[in-house]
Formats: C-alpha cells, sequence, structure tokens
C-alpha cells in the first residue's frame, strides 16, 4: 500500500485545483480514480538520487514516490460542515492529510471574501469534533457496562479520558503522547487527529510572497502545523513544462523552484518517511522506509529473499560516494561499512544487500 496524504479543506478551498497541480506532468496528468476519490502518485524530487543517476548512468531511474488523493467530500448542509460519520467513512485511509485553505481572494460558495486562518480553524475543528464523537460514545458504553458489572475495559477508559481533555481544549490527539500499550489500546478508534497534517495556503499569483498571510501562519502555528504557500494555477502551468522550458518560467517570474518541490518533500518528512538507494548499471534507486527500520527489513523492500537469506548490507553515504565517485574509493578511505541485523538504515545510505540465496 502507497502512503496516501488526502487534501482536505472547505468546500472551492482549491483541493482539486492543488491535486491536478501535483499530478500534472508533460506527458499529461498521472491520476487515476477509486470509488470517490482520485489517487495521484508524485515522485519526491531528490537532489541527491539525481547526482547518484548521473554518475551511474542507469538504464533506469525510481525515485520514491507519495500519493496525494483528492477526496470527493459530498456538499455540506450549508453552513453545518461535514457529518462526522461522513467524515470518517470518507478519510478513514489516510494516513496524513494536506489542509487546503483558499487565500486566492475570490468569493467563496456563501459570497464572502476567504478568511484562510478561520477556514483552517473550522476544519480543525471539524477533526476535532469527529474524535471527540467516538470517544464520547465509547466512554459512554465502559460506563454503562461498568454499571453492569461487566470490567477489563477501565485502562481503556483512562486513556480515553485523557484524549477527551485534549480534545475539549481544541487540541489534536497527534500531539499527546501515549505509552505503546495505550498507543495499542485506542489505535482502533483511527482517530482523524491523530493523522499528521501540513496545510496549503492556495494563493492566487499575486499572493506568492506570502504577505497577509501572518493570521493563517499564527492559527497554523498554534496546532504546530507548517504552512506551505502555492499558486495551484502556476504550478499546474509549471508542471506541464520540460526541464528546459520550466527553467526559463520560473526565471520570468524569479521563482527558485516550484513550490510542488517543497510540498512533495514536506509530505515525505511529514510522513516520517526516509530514503535508502540501492545503485548500479542497470538501475538507481530510492526505496522508501520509516524512520528507525532495521537493515533486514529494509532489504525486505527490494526482495522478500534478501531479508530471508540476510548477511550483510554494504553501506556508505551518498555524500562521500558521490564526491570519490566510486565504491573502490569509498572503500580506500574506509567509509564503505559492512553493517548487520542490527543495523539502523539511514536517510541517504547507499547500501549493497549481501545474502544467502
Ligand atoms: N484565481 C484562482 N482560482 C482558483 C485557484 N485555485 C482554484 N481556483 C478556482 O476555484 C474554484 C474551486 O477550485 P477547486 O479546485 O475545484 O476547489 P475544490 O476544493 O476541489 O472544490 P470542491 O471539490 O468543489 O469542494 C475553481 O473554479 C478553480 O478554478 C487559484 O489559485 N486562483
Ligand atoms: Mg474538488
Amino acid at each position: 500500500m502507497p502512503l496516501m496524504l488526502y487534501l482536505i479543506g472547505a468546500p472551492r478551498a482549491g483541493k482539486t485545483a492543488v491535486f491536478d497541480a501535483l499530478t500534472n506532468t508533460p506527458q499529461g496528468p498521472h491520476c487515476f480514480v477509486k470509488g470517490a476519490h482520485r489517487l495521484g502518485t508524485v515522485k519526491v524530487p531528490d537532489v541527491r538520487l539525481e547526482g547518484l543517476r548521473d554518475l551511474f548512468q542507469p538504464k533506469k531511474f525510481t525515485p520514491a514516490e507519495v500519493t496525494f488523493v483528492d477526496v470527493a467530500l459530498p456538499p455540506p448542509t450549508a453552513g453545518q460542515g461535514n457529518s462526522f460519520s461522513q467524515l470518517n467513512a470518507f478519510l478513514g485511509d489516510a494516513d496524513a492529510f494536506a489542509i487546503v485553505v483558499q487565500a486566492f481572494g475570490e468569493m467563496d460558495y456563501q459570497g464572502q471574501t476567504p478568511d484562510p486562518a478561520k477556514q483552517l480553524e473550522s476544519l480543525l475543528l471539524e477533526l476535532i469534533v469527529a474524535d471527540m464523537e467516538k470517544v464520547e460514545k465509547r466512554i459512554e458504553k465502559i460506563d454503562q457496562e461498568l454499571k453492569r458489572g461487566i470490567k477489563g475495559n477501565e485502562a481503556e477508559r483512562v486513556v480515553l479520558a485523557r484524549c477527551k481533555e485534549q480534545l475539549d481544549a481544541g487540541k489534536a490527539l497527534r500531539d499527546l503522547e501515549f505509552s505503546a500499550e495505550d498507543e495499542k489500546r485506542i489505535s482502533s478508534f483511527r482517530f482523524l487527529t491523530q493523522r499528521r497534517a501540513l496545510v496549503i495556503a492556495n494563493v492566487g499569483e499575486g499572493g506568492l510572497d506570502g504577505k497577509g498571510l501572518d493570521p493563517l501562519r499564527a492559527a497554523a502555528a498554534a496546532h504546530q502545523l507548517e504552512v506551505l504557500v502555492f499558486c495551484a494555477p502556476l504550478e499546474a502551468e509549471i508542471a506541464t513544462l520540460d526541464a528546459e522550458a520550466q527553467a526559463s518560467f520560473l526565471k520570468d517570474y524569479g521563482i527558485a523552484e516550484p513550490a510542488r518541490v517543497r510540498l512533495v518533500q514536506a509530505a515525505y518528512r511529514l510522513l516520517e518517511l526516509i530514503s535508502f538507494f540501492t545503485v548500479g548499471p542497470d538501475e538507481v534507486r530510492a526505496w522508501t522506509i520509516r524512520r528507525g527500520t532495521l537493515a533486514p527489513q529494509a532489504a525486505g523492500k527490494v526482495h522478500s529473499d534478501i531479508e530471508r537469506g540476510f548477511i550483510r548490507a554494504e553501506t556508505v553515504a551518498w555524500e562521500p560516494l558521490l564526491r570519490l565517485k566510486s565504491h573502490a574509493a569509498c572503500r580506500e578511505q574506509a567509509l564503505l561499512r559492512l553493517e548487520g541485523k542490527q543495523y539502523i538504515v539511514q536517510d541517504g545510505d547507499v547500501i549493497d544487500f549481501r545474502f544467502n540465496a
């Protein structure tokens, strides 16, 4: 299963426009439809990997990917927001949320000028209320059972009471620390506010300098959320250009790099993902793992046989390899390491696995 980042936000905030900009390529849009959702897989730009490609000149080049999802939520009843059961049904599979707020200064669906900070606050509140519903229902059930003498769920009730307190204070559950046991006790609820999130300020072309976004930044900071400034139509246009045309377009606009590069990288970071690389004349490739993954499990990403027969991981960091230009040169300088089963793979490791077939 690819890791999925769901684009959510108020109606007409520009979720679909952001999705289109992210999934556009010079060859056309790259996405497919699944139920009510549109899924688009986006390559994660990575200069380290591009450097390795240029060094090894492989036949095949395979960057890491993240999947964005454009959710088609049914329209909310006027002013009521989405019903919470609907939110759970539509957002349940999300690994993280990219919250799109309308900052391009046009009138919203109710004919009002958009207020990005308010949009963010009300969306975060919807997620909090959705979790609160579940927490309260479950606490009520446990209490009823206790009255009838059914015991065994007291520890769960204690965690849920902590959750309730947090949600009552208008805060997300992701900001609470849970012990591993407590984490297990609540994992089946799949609380929405436990997912990580970032904020996309969808600005107009005049808003690229990010001026006027201070209230939004303050609101986001209060919830420990990162804000990325994004101009959907501009990014969509950039994404359809080939490399050369793109460079001159960016220069005309005085932009250092497309915002989608930063957005995709931020999404990858948000999911606590890191990459290790495999290199050779056939393929230079990034593999996605969670931070803290041991070498044999990382090997299992490449092939289950390699995990099973794992002997060691010949490892060198990407930087010395690029600088010294060959494994042999790295070995001479003692920069090539032989790592065993307990090795925790680091971001940017270039690994050659040795294994018993
Ligand atoms: N001027 C301007 N218009 C935009 C921008 N982004 C989106 N729009 C327009 O705003 C309207 C809504 O954008 P969508 O991307 O459909 O918004 P959405 O959040 O997907 O909307 P729903 O799926 O209907 O909730 C469309 O008419 C877009 O063309 C932008 O950055 N600038
Ligand atoms: Mg849409």
